[in-house]
């Protein structure tokens, strides 16, 4: 597992010695468009299992691989190769406690000691005391004075692969010191030649003390101008469990439930059926410090050892949860919205460029987290997940749609995104006051619902405000103004019929507990204009940050109550 990505010309040298591709592959197509030898490491290239680039994300990967490796009891060890500057992540620090905590003798750390970053050495830039960090995080660490010498770091690597004299269930971390450039008298230490090509001169000047032939500069300038971009990827292969989904629980109309219970309850069932003692578990579950909020009570309870408190670290579970879903374990990681979006946005961006299989399942969304106030009301959560190409966003209106959708997710690969609110809320029923969402639902991504038919006009809605909006309804609906109701359930992929079928009928309106200019009312404004359907639209969401209070007040505040809705949507129609 490389971490600095950028070392990509040394990875792919190596892995092109060892046969894994033709020098000639990576040499003419390097950096260049249409190619899978991408600038920094890429798994579509053959050797290579983990895209990094964005530093300081590496370690997580490999605590990920090693976790599951011991989870699944299999043999091997992961050695991850990282900078010295990447030190100064805080990430790398929220891994290292991780492997400590897990007992995760079977990694290895090697830290490329050159003291040089790309703004000059290291202690300038911002010191790190490297072997004092981690020694203090609990890892043994072996100091390699000189990082150049094969038979030292060798012995150094076996020492650590074999764990001789060293405290055992510990990961071991090599210090190696190495001179960037060495060899390259010129270049040596010398931080204005990191990640900058070599003018010809010097590349020239570099051959001949390299003792290469001069003419190897101006042969493969020219091949590379030839060649013809092959673009041959690399397929990588899905690695996902067979998972029994069980039976749904349906929740009956007499009780308000919150969506988060249901996750609860769903997860603990399929943990019960899929992770049986005595066989190897398939489900893993990540909580940072929120276990009785999120509702992975009852799922630790039967699966003590697949539940996996991080603590405080979101960036390192985000991270170490997606690479475990890349091992053929189903691996769920629950928080609150603004913790499981918007802070660990770029690891969810390197899972999805990675095709791990990560269902991030986020409650306490929208204005709905209420008392918490505005530092913890995500609001974002649609925009953001829909610039990932490879996630699927899905929002349950209630327990029961919950209930489908945590299965379906299950048992299914790919990265999803499934977001809920806080509080309570009631059954979305029938007209004739039944379960909408009963024992013969099944959950279809791409699919909406239409909780009610109308033929002046059209909500489309999901999550928590399905319930404002079916109030909103029957305000209308008594006043003698006939809508219909389309629950969106599935955000990612979008239902375009249905929103197409709906435009025929008349105006749409969007109702979101959600930025208003970002959300579900992009998305349809977007489908309207492409289909070249002229429908007019109104966009009902959060317009602005909130404060703290009972979300129904909170709602009030912002127009989103089923009053509010009503009362605009009028407006809107007249
Ligand atoms: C999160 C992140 N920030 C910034 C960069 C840009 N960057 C690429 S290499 C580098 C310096 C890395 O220094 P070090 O870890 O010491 O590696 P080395 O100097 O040995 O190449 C930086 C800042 C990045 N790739 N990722």
């Amino acid at each position: 597992m490389t971490s600095i990505g950028h070392i990509s010309p040394c990875v792919y040298s190596v892995l092109a010695e060892f046969g894994y591709f033709s020098e000639e592959d990576f040499l003419t197509e390097f950096r260049r468009a249409g190619s899978p030898c991408a600038g920094h490491v890429e798994r579509t290239m053959p050797g290579i299992e983990w895209n990094t680039g964005n530093l300081g994300q590496g370690l997580s990967v490999g605590t990920g691989i090693c976790l599951a490796q011991n989870l699944l009891d299999r043999p091997g060890k992961t050695i991850v190769l990282m900078g010295d500057g990447e030190q100064q992540k805080g990430q790398i620090a929220e891994a290292r406690r991780f492997s400590t905590k897990f007992g995760q003798g079977n990694l290895i750390g090697v830290v490329d000691r050159n003291h040089l970053q790309i703004g000059g050495s290291t202690e300038d830039v911002m010191p790190v005391r490297v072997r004092d960090e981690y020694s203090a995080a609990g890892w043994n660490v072996l100091y390699v004075p000189d990082g150049h010498d094969f038979q030292t770091i060798f012995k150094a690597l076996k020492r650590a692969w074999t764990h001789a004299g060293l405290v055992p269930n510990r990961p071991t971390v090599l210090i190696t010191r190495t001179v960037m450039g060495k060899g390259i008298s010129f270049m040596e230490d010398k931080a204005k030649y990191h990640g900058a090509p070599l003018p010809k001169d010097d590349a020239h000047a570099a051959l001949r003390e390299l003792g290469q032939d001069q003419g190897l500069l101006e042969m493969w300038s020219k091949n590379r101008t030839e060649h013809k971009i092959k673009g041959t990827n690399k397929k990588p292969e899905i690695n996902y469990p067979s998972i029994d989904s069980g039976k749904p629980i349906v929740y009956g109309t007499e009780n308000k439930t919150d969506c988060r219970s249901a996750y609860g309850a769903a997860l603990k069932d399929l943990a019960q059926r899929n992770n049986v003692p005595g066989s190897a578990p398939k489900i893993v579950g990540f909580s940072c410090d929120l276990e009785g909020s999120v509702k992975m009570q009852g799922f630790h309870s039967v699966s003590p050892s697949t539940f996996i408190e991080t603590g405080i670290q979101e960036h390192h579970a985000a991270t170490c949860a997606g690479a475990v879903s890349r091992e053929g374990l189903a691996t769920f990681f629950s928080t609150f919205g603004v913790f499981a979006v918007a802070e660990t946005y770029n690891q969810h961006r390197l899972n999805d460029l990675n095709e791990t299989h990560l269902k991030i399942v986020s409650t306490h969304l929208g204005l709905d987290v209420g008392e918490d106030g505005p530092t913890h009301q995500s609001l974002d959560y649609v925009g953001l997940f829909n610039n990932l190409f490879g996630f699927s966003i899905f929002m349950p209106a209630d327990p029961n749609q919950t209930d489908r959708i945590v299965r379906y997710v299950a048992t299914n690969p790919g990265n999803v995104f499934v977001g809920m609110g806080r509080s309570k809320l009631s059954i979305i029923t029938t007209k004739d006051g039944k379960p909408f969402y009963d024992a013969d639902y099944v959950f279809q991504p791409g699919r909406a619902d239409w909780l009610r038919q109308g033929d002046k006009a059209t909500f489309l809605t999901y999550g928590s405000a399905t319930s404002q909006v079916l109030e909103s309804w029957s305000i209308l609906d008594s006043e003698g103004l006939s809508t219909g109701v389309l629950n969106m359930a599935s955000l990612k992929p979008i239902d375009r019929e249905s929103i197409l079928e709906a435009a025929k009928k008349g105006p749409l309106i969007t109702v979101e507990d959600h930025v208003a200019h970002t959300g579900l009312g992009a998305v349809v404004a977007q489908e309207l204009v492409r289909a070249g359907a002229h429908q007019q639209l109104l966009t009902i969401g959060v317009t602005h940050y909130s404060s703290s209070g009972k979300p129904d007040d909170l709602y009030r505040l912002q127009g989103l109550d089923a009053e509010s809705i009503a009362r605009k949507v009028e407006e809107f129609l007249i």
